[in-house]
Formats: C-alpha cells, structure tokens, sequence
C-alpha cells in the first residue's frame, strides 16, 4: 500500500454541537481545533501525500469527520450513507470531491435502508473489514460486499460490541501489524495478525494512522506511542484533544488513498 492523496475538511465553529458520548470531556475548543487541524495537516505531508482540504461546513457539526461519509479504495469509491441522522447530508458534500480523483464507472453508493459509515471500515491489503454497529447495518454491509466484489476486493463483517465504529478499537499499520484495544484483543478476526495490545487507560490511541511507512500517533499516549515505535515504525505526534471530546481520532479526520 501506498497513499498518494488525502483529502481532509476543516472544522466548523458548530462542532461543538456534534454528536458525542463523552459530554463530560467538554465542548471542544473551536480555535484549538483549528490549531490541531493544521498540525494534522502538515504531519500528512510530511509522509509524502497530497493533501486537499476542503471549506467548513458550518450546518454540519461533525463534518471534519470526512471518513464517515465515503470509503476510497485503490479501486473506486464509495459515497456512504450515515447512519446518523445529524450527518447523513454529509454525503451530497463529500462526493464532489471524491470525484476529482475517479471516473463516474468508479464512484459508487451505499442506499436506503442500508446505511453505513467510513469508520466502521478497515482496509488491510485487499481485505476489508466491517463493523456492524449502531451506524452501519447489514443491508449497508451486504451493498459493500457486493460493490467490493465487482472490483475484486473481499470484505467480512465484525459484530461490535462496545465502540461507536470499528477503528474506534482497531487499526491496521500494515506489515501484519495491528493494533488491537479492549474487545478487539480476544477477537478470532484478529488472530492471524501480530497483535499489538493498547492498555485500556490508553485505548483512545488505538485511533492511528500508517501513512506511507510512519504513524501519526495521537500525543499524550506514551505507551501506544512506545509500542509502535518498538513495532519498528517511524512516529508523528498529533494532538486531537478538541476531537476526542466529539469521538473523533486521528481515522476520522481523512480519506487517504
Ligand atoms: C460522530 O459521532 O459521528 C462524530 N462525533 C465522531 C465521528 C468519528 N468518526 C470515526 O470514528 N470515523
């Protein structure tokens, strides 16, 4: 795998009223957010992609979150349909973009009643897999399976128990290497993969992204941090404090393809 292009959109003011289950965390700082969102850009470049950044959308609150609304393989893309209500226009605002980069014949769509977001998928290699939550439903799942099929791609499904999207707790850094929280330590799903176990004082930096050989790691979680690094990779740290607040890590914040 190779990442070429990122697309990424910057933050609205209205993010603090987006949806979170962690009201006690605070509303994110807005100016803060905004700071942490250029850092997180320029650790992007800094692994050799090309990064487009989209303009706010102040009408949805949880817009920055651009991996929810499509999911871009190295073979198409598809526009998704989010299963929260609060955010499923996202998708009309994402596609446009989403097409810069691929012919009609390769943009798909996820539609009604199926629903699904971006963050309950995770790509390793050719295999993708898809955690069925409280966002993403089987009809969802089975229109994914069946679009990966006509590009050759496979996918199996991940029943979730506890988190709001499956890399919430999961996160592949490619070379076998994945890096496993809470109740993604004991899944069969795993199994054939090296293993890395996150603490669950640290389970939030479960959220991390393998750019092009480095991993952007968020910054205040010395053990996830630690344990990468032993992995064998080269680290970028990115503070994500004011999207912690609303769920979000650093999965969320990109399409990277
Ligand atoms: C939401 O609840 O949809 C946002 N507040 C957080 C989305 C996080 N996205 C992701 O895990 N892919």
């Amino acid at each position: 795998t190779k990442f070429t292009n990122v697309i990424v959109r910057r933050p609205a003011k209205s993010m603090v009223e987006g949806i979170t289950s962690a009201p006690e965390l605070g509303k994110p700082d807005y100016e803060l957010a905004c700071k942490q969102h250029d850092d997180y850009i320029a650790a992007l470049k800094d692994c050799g992609v090309e990064v487009t950044v989209l303009p706010a959308l102040e009408q949805f609150p949880d817009s920055c979150f651009v991996e929810d609304p499509a999911v871009v393989t190295r073979c198409g893309a598809i526009i998704t349909n989010p299963g929260a209500a609060s955010r499923n226009g996202e998708k009309d605002e994402i596609e446009p973009a989403v097409r810069q980069f691929f012919d009609d014949s390769r943009v798909k769509h996820i539609v009604s009643p199926g629903t699904l977001d971006g963050g309950d998928v995770m790509m390793a290699g050719d295999h993708f897999y898809v955690g069925r939550s409280a966002r993403t439903n089987e009809e969802g799942i089975r229109q994914f399976f069946e679009i990966l099929e006509g590009w050759g791609l496979e996918g199996s499904e991940v029943p979730l128990e506890h988190v709001l999207h499956l890399k919430t707790g999961v996160n592949y850094l490619e070379d076998g290497n994945m890096l496993v929280s809470g109740e993604f330590v004991t899944k069969p799903d795993f199994e054939q993969y090296h293993r890395i176990e996150i603490p669950e004082d640290e389970a939030y930096a479960a959220n991390c992204i393998w750019v092009n050989g480095t991993v952007i790691v968020p910054e205040g979680y010395p053990a996830v941090l630690a344990a990468v690094q032993d992995a064998g990779y080269e680290t970028i740290t990115v503070d994500t404090s004011e999207y912690r607040k609303l769920d979000g890590g650093l999965s969320c914040l990109s399409l990277r393809f």
